[in-house]
């Protein structure tokens, strides 16, 4: 039985009918009414186990020698990753990211406010990825941070070299001595699965799995519950003496030093965004995001130096 649409939605078809909306692709449109036949194609239960279970091993295989791993899914290690993924689809990239939603904080531009706020030059980057912007003069506006996050995010994932290992922690770095010196270089990283992680002290037997890689790219962001976890365990092995921990805020200064900063902090291991004020007692730059972006940028140049190309 046919029922009547209330007027307002009969209004809105109308209006759909006569503004030029684009079509959807005919596949769809020809499911579009169909609904009383519709049937999905036939599955088994181990064959849905079996597609994912053979891919995520296969990638555990193939990324267990990286050529780089980036630790932190957040806005400076995504960046991190678009950059060095689109210039080097040569190199294979290992993202190991300790949340089941990649992101970090660039969900939402600062408290619980959706906008995000770039401060110039870094509007190159939004326009590089295709990401949408008001341009206010000095800065640009991102209507939603998540607009943000989820295109680098889908442009990083669709990239044939990197393999993002989400729900997974990096609990310790791989280190070599380097011959006749004192100090180390860092050759990998070791991982366990972040549920795992998080039950050291109540469960026994669950030690971790490893990935070898040349070079390391920490972006796990400021001191926290899971923050600033490489140049915290630095300090631990000794390798460097102290933090000099995140001071206060200021927006003008905070930007600039971060991505002037930048760097390689022991051979093996580059620190790029908040990670990063915790080394060198940086002031926080707060809700304004276009220093994650280009210390992620910048962290993929040096990273190319390191490769010597
Ligand atoms: O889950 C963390 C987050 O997604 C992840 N992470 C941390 N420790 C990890 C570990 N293994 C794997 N041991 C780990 N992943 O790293 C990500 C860090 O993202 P973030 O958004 O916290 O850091 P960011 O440096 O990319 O961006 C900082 C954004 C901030 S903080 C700030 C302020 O406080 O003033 N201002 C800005 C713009």
């Amino acid at each position: 039985q046919q029922h009547q649409l209330p007027a307002s939605i009969l209004a809105a078809k109308s209006k759909a009918s006569s503004n030029g909306h684009a079509p959807l692709a005919a596949p769809l449109t020809s499911l579009l009414g169909a609904w009383a036949t519709f049937k999905f194609a036939p599955i088994r239960e181990s064959t849905v186990s079996r597609a994912m279970t053979r891919r995520y091993f296969a990638d555990l295989d193939a990324y267990a020698e990286a050529d780089i791993v980036i630790v932190g899914a957040g806005s400076c290690g995504l960046s991190c990753a678009y950059t060095l993924g689109k210039l080097r689809p040569d190199l294979r990239i290992a993202m190991v990211e300790a949340g089941v939603a990649p992101g970090g904080g660039a969900w939402l531009g600062g408290q619980l406010f959706s906008a995000m706020v770039m401060r110039k030059p870094a509007d190159v980057f939004l326009s590089e990825v295709g990401v949408p912007y008001e341009d206010e003069g000095d800065y640009v506006v991102v209507k939603h941070a998540a607009l943000f996050t989820s295109t680098v995010l889908s442009k990083v994932l669709a990239m044939d070299n990197i393999k993002l290992f989400n729900a997974t922690t990096v609990e310790d770095l791989i280190t070599r001595q380097i011959e006749g010196e004192e100090g180390v270089r860092i050759a990998g990283v070791v991982t366990n699965w972040t549920l795992v992680s998080m039950h050291h002290d109540d469960q026994s037997c669950m030690d971790p799995n490893t990935i070898n890689a040349p070079l390391v790219i920490s972006t796990t962001g400021h001191d926290g519950p899971f923050g600033a976890f490489s140049v915290k365990r630095l300090v631990s092995m000794k390798q460097l003496e102290q933090l000099g921990g995140m001071r206060g805020l200021d927006m003008q200064s905070a930007e600039d030093a971060i991505v002037k900063n930048t760097r390689e902090i022991v051979p093996g291991l580059i620190v790029g965004g908040m990670e990063l004020s915790e080394i060198d007692g940086a002031n926080r730059m707060g809700p304004t995001f276009g220093a994650m972006a280009l210390s992620g940028v910048k962290a993929a140049e040096e990273a190319l130096k390191v490769f010597d190309l």
